[in-house]
């Protein structure tokens, strides 16, 4: 059957502070990536009509953990904790971004990336090497350039032209206002297109 995944069921399922504490390996995940403070659970909470399922935070590094929410139980968002400018020792970031880079490269189930890179700042040098690693990992990226309520629509526009001509062609590319509820659809059909393959 060809259904739509139901976002707005999203339910907390677990945190995981590394591989071994992911719930267990099967079904399809989607893993939202980007810098500190890129609006990463704020689209999360946005896709699902949820303002209050993932944490966000003015303090960049908020979200610190992998964490895990369920659509259905062969479906998964997943928010990876930022990389950047995190304001934590150095060792505890490095622990973190080893524990990213684990997920990633051994996790089955994940099937597509979604990076989060604010429409001001977009494609940074860790932003390309995600978008990067995605492509050459086979898994589908889609870039949200997200708080685009903070450009005009013009400036919007030529932002997301600039981008989309910078990464392959099969990498999607929308513009995104978690506050002023702008780009939900298109959200929900790319990651719908992903789930129902
Ligand atoms: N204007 C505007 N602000 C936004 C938008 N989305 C998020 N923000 C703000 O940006 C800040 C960071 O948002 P988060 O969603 O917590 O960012 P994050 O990527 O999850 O951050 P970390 O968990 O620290 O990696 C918060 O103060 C949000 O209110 C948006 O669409 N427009
Ligand atoms: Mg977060």
């Amino acid at each position: 059957m060809d259904t739509a995944p139901k976002f707005e069921q999203a339910s907390f399922l677990t945190s995981a502070a590394n591989l071994a504490q992911c719930p267990p390996d099967e079904g399809h995940e989607i893993a939202f990536c980007g810098r500190s403070n890129a609006g990463k659970s704020s689209a999360l909470n946005f896709l699902t009509g949820q303002r209050k399922l993932a944490r966000t935070s003015k303090t960049p590094g908020r979200t610190q953990l992998l964490n895990f929410f369920a659509i259905s139980d062969q479906q998964r968002l997943v928010d990876l904790p930022g990389y950047g400018y995190a304001r934590v020792p150095d060792k505890i970031k490095e622990a973190w971004h080893q524990n990213i880079d684990n997920y990633l490269r051994n996790r089955q189930s994940l099937i597509g990336l979604v990076a989060v890179m604010d429409i001001r700042h977009p494609m940074k040098p860790f932003d390309q090497m995600m978008v990067d690693w995605g492509v050459e990992a086979g898994l589908g990226v889609h870039i949200i350039l997200s708080k685009c309520d903070k450009l005009k629509p013009g400036p919007r526009q030529s932002a997301r032209l600039k981008v989309a001509k910078q990464v392959p062609a099969n990498v999607s590319v929308q513009v995104l206002s978690s506050t002023h509820h702008i780009g939900l659809d298109e959200l929900k059909n790319v990651l719908g297109g992903w789930l129902r393959c």
